[in-house]
């Protein structure tokens, strides 16, 4: 299997994070790489590549243009206002509040984020713009005509929306590589989303679109973040009506029911008939992932990468989370082997 990888990664690696009331390192951390990375060369998997440029046109399809000139440029002007620490939002425009995009950037990066748990820095525009590149690059060597790739992209796409950061995503990567296979001629794009944390983010985007079938597994929201989307009344609107699926699973879930849940994944899948799928892959449903509520096992990993190549569809594996534990490794080439074995 082909993959792609960026070093450039390493441009984003914020000091803080807020989790449980206090400044952490964040879990979503360079080092997350290198435990994949080392599994990888362990398992013989050592055809890794880095992108080539990233082609603007399909991020600009996805993207809202002044919210990318925000990512661009934010931290020059935040470094300007005189702050010294990282960005971080202190106000979102929650509820009755006004959605207009004020002219201060403590006032911006409140506007483009919906959760604050998330830091900008100087390198982190550099690293997003990488990161949609890895999936972008993985995307077209499918699009060529290669049955799978890989993308290992850091950092993760799945919760950017539009014109909105938060958990840890800036660009959508996954949204990016599904725009740049319409463009290069698949009429119908199945995204599968497993990470542990529901894809607001890809599910915001294509809401309305009936070309590229959402379809999400992961931990009920009213346990788990992002909270506020990811219930299964949620099916799309407009075109996209019956084009977003979503599977919440209790906390607590093994494979009894994650797996149940896939199985009738695939068979929508499978009646979609899409051109390509592209699986948004985080391995935080390991039952010891520090911010799981989901017990998957290390053999689970195997098992369902093989039920998603049974789909005999061509399929871009993006990477999504999973946090900087050596298991990180070992689920994600689990789910590869799983998936070139079946
Ligand atoms: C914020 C948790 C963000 C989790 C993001 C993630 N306290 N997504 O892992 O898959």
């Amino acid at each position: 299997m082909q993959i792609i990888f960026s070093e450039d990664h390493r441009l984003h690696f914020p000091q803080g994070e807020i989790f449980g009331g206090e400044f952490v390192t964040p879990f979503e951390r360079p080092s997350r790489m290198e435990y994949i990375l080392r599994e990888l060369k362990a398992r013989k998997f050592t055809d890794i590549k880095p992108p080539s440029a990233l082609d603007m046109g399909p991020v600009r399809k996805i993207h809202d243009a002044d919210y990318l000139t925000f990512l661009e440029t934010g931290w020059a002007e935040w470094t300007a206002a005189g702050y010294r620490g990282e960005m971080l939002a202190a106000g979102v425009p929650n509820r009755s509040l006004r959605q207009k995009c004020p002219k201060s950037i403590d006032g911006k990066v409140g506007y483009y984020t919906h959760s604050v748990e998330t830091c900008i820095t100087a390198g982190t525009w550099g690293a997003a713009k990488a990161s949609a590149a890895v999936a972008q690059t993985a995307q077209k060597l499918v699009s060529g005509g290669a049955p799978h790739a890989f993308a290992l992209c850091r950092p993760p796409g799945h919760h950017a929306h539009d014109d909105l950061f938060g958990g840890y995503c800036f660009l959508n990567n996954a949204a990016i590589a599904a725009e740049g296979f319409r463009a290069s001629g698949a009429r119908k794009v199945a995204i599968l989303d497993v990470d542990v944390h529901h894809g607001n983010g890809t599910q915001d985007i294509f809401y309305q679109r009936n070309d590229v079938l959402f379809i999400s597994l992961h931990g009920a929201p009213e346990y788990t973040y992002p909270y506020f989307l990811g219930y299964a009344d949620e099916k799309g609107e407009g075109p996209g009506e019956g084009f977003n699926i979503n599977y919440p699973i209790p906390p607590g879930g093994a494979y009894d029911v994650w797996g149940a849940a896939l199985e009738d994944a695939c068979t929508k899948i499978a009646a979609y008939k899409p051109d390509v799928l592209i699986v948004s892959l985080g391995v935080d449903t390991f039952k010891l992932d520090p911010i799981s509520p989901l017990k998957l096992e290390h053999e689970d990993f195997t098992t369902y990468g093989g039920r998603i190549a049974r789909l005999k569809l061509p399929t871009l594996i993006v990477m999504e989370c999973g946090y900087a534990v050596e298991a990180i490794g070992i689920n994600t080439v689990n789910v590869l082997e799983g998936f070139l074995n079946a």
